[in-house]
């Protein structure tokens, strides 16, 4: 079948298998792997809105395929592969190495294709992709899908793309030319409206399931997310999605809302092919509490029961945490406090009260949620490793306030492995105690080929460096691990893997760290290929924890099948 652009989402390191990398606990509250397997959402909002415009799209998640099958080849794929132009997400910046060298793959093999790059981190570094010959355009901005569109018009139909907005492009004289970033959608409306079934339509046309997975497990476990919104209203200091990066970086003022209908024919969508959890990204009263009762009220209202997964970025009013009980019954809140200590808190962007925090957490727990997560982070302004162990003894402090109900699921993980660029901290670290160590493109892609997860840290604070930010994280991860086993929390089975993952690649870091300084690193690292790769393969226990109960029937394609034959498709 012929195709008319095709998507590619590289790992985060090519080819990561050949590599010899201790990955760390980068990935370990996230479903994907070290590998960061899952592509962008908007990778199916592209897909559709593309195919709705006429286009045949295919979406080829690379990362996922390298993962399930060691021999799989993604060099041969993208060789068999066709179409006029080819789009590469580097969107999260942890994929810069990857995507870069799937782009030179692209054009090794098909010369005469276009190669188009997007997401957060191409907009931020443009100007250093599109000086990589193997790169076409960069289409800058948190909204590509009317760009893309009318680029592939232009590809279509020959000639130079100056109108098509947000493009970074080479003309036929090889100059550079920037179209201004002047895309910026306060409307929504016309995006998502079946982004799930074009997936689903696209797995059935190329009969090729596992090419479309968003992670590796997603078949065990298919959660499904629904975007809210566009930009953000908080100023996390970490945060390359904060309100000031969007406005710097992506031209956005503002964020925008989708209207709850839209969102509630998302979940209805959803609902049709799969009984597995809903993740509804962002926080619903970011548009204000009306916005948030309403979206409650319509998911009430359509009777779905799949269980729901919320977020909250700030604490919320006992009246709409009492309706997310009503209107999703065991429902998962989702907060992220990053400290217990105030002032840290407020120093990386959250600046609200532990009692409001806390009643919070109370008001979920009386309102029947499932399970109450709570995420710290290590490597924020102001944290010392004392302040870090503290958070830890906090989170005794909450299971003992709480009654050890082990409904309250406790996390700390390290900022890693970078602060985003584009974030506060990144743009101002002066500002904000941090100092950053890559600044470049070139040199972020260097160090994710680091032997170490540590060296790959692209920063460290006034507070901490990165020795001991890594330290600290390993000890803050095994003395949480030690206290969810003593309240029940988890199982002491899953306690004692996690505490022997964790000490393994403790002591493996360590011995890198001796070879290091004996200046033996680099003839010795082969020979730790096979124990560091076990290392790195142990199961996350914090995975586990996060992942909820699907039952046997998780997805109901046939039934999803026969909607979309009712439709005539
Ligand atoms: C939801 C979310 C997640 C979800 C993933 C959902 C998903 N599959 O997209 C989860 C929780 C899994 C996640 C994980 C991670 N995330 Co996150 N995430 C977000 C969040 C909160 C919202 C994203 C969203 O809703 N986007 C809306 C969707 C619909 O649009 P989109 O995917 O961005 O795609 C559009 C454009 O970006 C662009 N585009 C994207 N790709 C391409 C490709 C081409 C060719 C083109 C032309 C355009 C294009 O066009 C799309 C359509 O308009 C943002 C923060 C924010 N305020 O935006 C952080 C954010 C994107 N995540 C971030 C990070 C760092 C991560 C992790 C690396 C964290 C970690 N260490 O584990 C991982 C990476 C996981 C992986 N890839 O395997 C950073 C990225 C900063 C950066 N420059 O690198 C952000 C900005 C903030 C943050 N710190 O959380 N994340
Ligand atoms: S980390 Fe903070 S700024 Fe970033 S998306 Fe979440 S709430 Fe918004």
């Amino acid at each position: 079948m012929s195709l008319d652009l095709i998507l590619l989402h590289a790992p985060s390191v090519y080819d990561f298998r050949q590599q010899t990398i201790l990955y760390g606990p980068v990935s370990d509250l996230v479903p994907p792997s070290p590998v960061f397997e899952m592509y962008p959402l908007g990778f199916t909002s592209l897909a559709e809105y593309l195919e709705r415009a006429g286009y045949r799209v295919r979406i080829i998640n690379l990362a996922v395929r390298m993962l399930r099958d060691r021999n799989f080849s993604a060099e041969e794929m993208v060789a068999r592969l066709e179409a006029p132009v080819f789009g590469i997400d580097l969107h999260w910046m942890v994929h810069c190495h990857g995507a870069i060298e799937v782009a030179r793959l692209v054009k090794k093999y098909h010369p005469q294709a276009k190669v188009v790059l997007g997401g957060f981190s191409s907009s931020y570094f443009y100007r250093e992709l599109i000086d990589y010959p193997e790169i076409d355009y960069v289409i800058r901005g948190d909204s590509a899908e009317e760009p893309l569109r009318q680029l592939m018009d232009t590809v279509r139909r020959g000639g130079e793309p100056e109108s098509v907005p947000n493009l970074v492009w080479r003309d036929s004289h090889g100059k550079i030319r920037e179209n201004p970033l002047s895309h910026v959608p306060t409307d929504l409306g016309d995006i998502m409206l079946d982004n799930y079934g074009t997936v689903i339509r696209s797995v059935i046309r190329h009969r090729d399931l596992i090419s479309c997975l968003p992670f590796r497990d997603w078949l065990r476990y298919p959660v499904t997310a629904i975007f809210t919104c566009r930009g953000c209203t908080q100023n996390c200091v970490i945060c390359g999605g904060s309100a000031d990066t969007f406005q710097h970086c992506y031209n956005r003022g503002q964020a925008v809302f989708r209207s709850p209908q839209a969102i509630i024919n998302n979940v209805k969508q959803i609902a049709r092919f799969s009984g597995a959890p809903i993740f509804i990204l962002g926080d619903l009263c970011q548009a204000g509490e009306d916005y948030a009762e309403e979206v409650l009220r319509l998911i009430k209202q359509s009777g779905v029961k799949n269980q729901f997964i919320l977020e909250l970025f700030t604490p919320a009013p006992t009246r709409i945490i009492r309706q997310m009980g009503l209107a999703c019954p065991d429902f998962v809140l989702e907060m992220s406090p990053e400290s217990h200590d105030f002032e840290v808190r407020k120093a990386s962007g959250r600046n609200y009260s532990t009692e409001a925090l806390e009643r919070t957490l109370g008001d979920a727990l009386e309102a029947g949620c499932g399970r109450l997560d709570v995420f710290f982070m290590l490597g924020v302004p102001k944290q010392t490793t004392a302040s870090v162990m503290a958070t830890v003894d906090y989170s005794e402090h909450l299971l003992q306030r709480f009654k050890g109900d082990r409904r309250l699921s406790l996390f700390i993980a390290p900022l890693s492995p970078f602060i985003d660029p584009g974030s506060p901290g990144f743009e101002h670290p002066e500002r904000h105690g941090y100092r950053i160590r890559f600044l470049t493109l070139a040199e972020h892609r260097q160090a994710l080929l680091s032997p170490s997860w540590k060296y790959s840290l692209n920063y460290e604070t006034e507070w901490m460096d990165l020795h001991q930010i890594a330290e600290t994280a390993y000890e803050a991860i095994l003395r949480l691990n030690h206290l969810k086993a003593k309240y029940g929390v988890i199982p002491p089975k899953l306690a004692d893997a996690s505490e022997w993952r964790i000490k393994s690649a403790r002591e493996m870091m360590h011995h890198l760290d001796d070879l290091k300084s004996q200046g033996r690193l680099e003839t010795q690292l082969p020979s730790l290929k096979t124990v560091i790769d076990e290392i790195n393969w142990l199961p996350v226990s914090e995975k586990t924890q996060l992942e909820l109960p699907v039952g046997l029937i998780k997805l109901k394609p046939w039934r999803y099948l026969w909607a979309q034959l009712m439709k005539r498709w």
